[in-house]
């Protein structure tokens, strides 16, 4: 198939690095490209682009894959956050998220395709593979969202398997935060793998997908913004899309991704739409030296930003068949 070029004005500048198992880097910080990422660049872009939140080479090398077979982009963002979500040391996502307070590990989890279409599972408990139930949610029931047992009952009822999420690293996790059970919202600046990915198939589709084990430590019941449409994830096929992750329920008071997708189509940039919703959130809350936000955002073109409001977010972005990993730009240099 013939590939669509665009120009591009990325927000984001890195170093190249050839896709292969045996040079993607694993789930740290350590091998983050530390260029400023506010540079910016003309040059050609070639599609597919997968972008997610943190350092995830091999669930964005996995959509890209998807992608580069001329997959659509909806296939490529259930296939890799599935990744993420199989992977036990992960402990924001999936297998091998931390409970909450009660030790119940719990599962907010959206996808949204070009169409505008959206399905999502919130507080599901049991079932690995929340981005895969969240699409089944979409595409085969009348409803958009499922919550607690009736999410888990209708995964189970369509072949999906109940496993225990609790992994023994998680668990001793929670015993030692039960110690003190000291409820403090904060949600650690720097190790998150929470997934929200954005993806621009060779068509030049865009769908969307965002799946989390939610804040560690939690009251029971709580939901975060990652499966509330316009919150935790937002795609308009014509303008672009926008995920986040960090406190949800700053993203939620001030619907982080509609805004972001709005701002875009008012002529900002992706880069300049996320610094505004990041914005949005310091300006009125005083706190926010507590918490972390960060989003990023995909438009038509095939342009990419990021932003955050304390140091250390950074992003997976696979384009031109290369994986990277970008640091954030962010508010908060005091
Ligand atoms: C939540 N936004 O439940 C999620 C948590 C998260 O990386 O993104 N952690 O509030």
């Amino acid at each position: 198939m013939k590939r669509r070029k665009f120009l591009q004005n990325a927000s984001l500048t890195g170093i190249g690095v050839a896709v292969g198992a045996s040079v993607l880097a694993k789930n740290s910080i350590e091998n983050i490209i530390p260029e400023k990422i506010t540079t910016t660049v003309n040059s050609e872009t070639t599609l597919p682009i997968v972008i997610a939140t943190w350092n995830v080479p091999n669930a964005t090398n996995k959509a890209g894959q998807v992608l580069e077979e001329g997959k659509s982009s909806l296939d490529a963002i259930e296939q890799g956050c599935r990744v993420e979500e199989a992977n036990a040391d992960g402990q924001s996502v999936g297998l091998g998220g931390l409970p909450d307070r009660d030790g119940n590990v719990t599962l907010d989890a959206c996808i949204m395709n070009k169409d505008g279409n959206y399905g999502a599972v919130v507080y599901m408990k049991n079932i690995v593979h929340a981005i895969s139930v969240a699409r089944k949610v979409m595409e085969e029931t009348p409803h958009v969202i499922l919550a607690g047992k009736g999410a888990e009952q209708y995964a189970v009822s369509e072949g999906f398997k109940r496993e225990n999420l609790l992994t023994e690293a998680s668990k001793k996790a929670w015993e030692e935060w039960k110690v003190k059970s000291e409820y403090k919202p904060i949600i650690n600046i720097e190790n998150h793998d929470t997934i929200g990915m954005l993806a621009i198939d060779k068509k030049g589709d865009i769908s969307g997908g965002c799946t989390t084990s939610g804040l560690a430590f939690k009251m029971a019941g709580r939901v975060g913004d990652s499966p509330i449409i316009g919150s935790g994830l937002f795609i308009d096929n014509k303008i672009g899309g926008a995920t986040a992750t960090g406190m949800g329920e700053e993203v939620l008071k001030t619907v982080g991704s509609f805004l972001i997708v709005e701002l875009m189509r008012q002529g900002r940039t992706p880069q300049e739409a996320c610094e505004e919703a990041i914005l949005r959130i310091v300006s009125s809350n005083p706190n926010y030296k507590y918490f972390q936000v960060g989003y990023i955002a995909l438009n038509k073109k095939g342009e990419t930003g990021m932003y955050s409001i304390h140091e250390h977010f950074n992003a997976s972005i696979y384009r031109e068949g290369k994986n990277d990993n970008y640091k954030s730009d962010f508010y908060n240099k005091s």
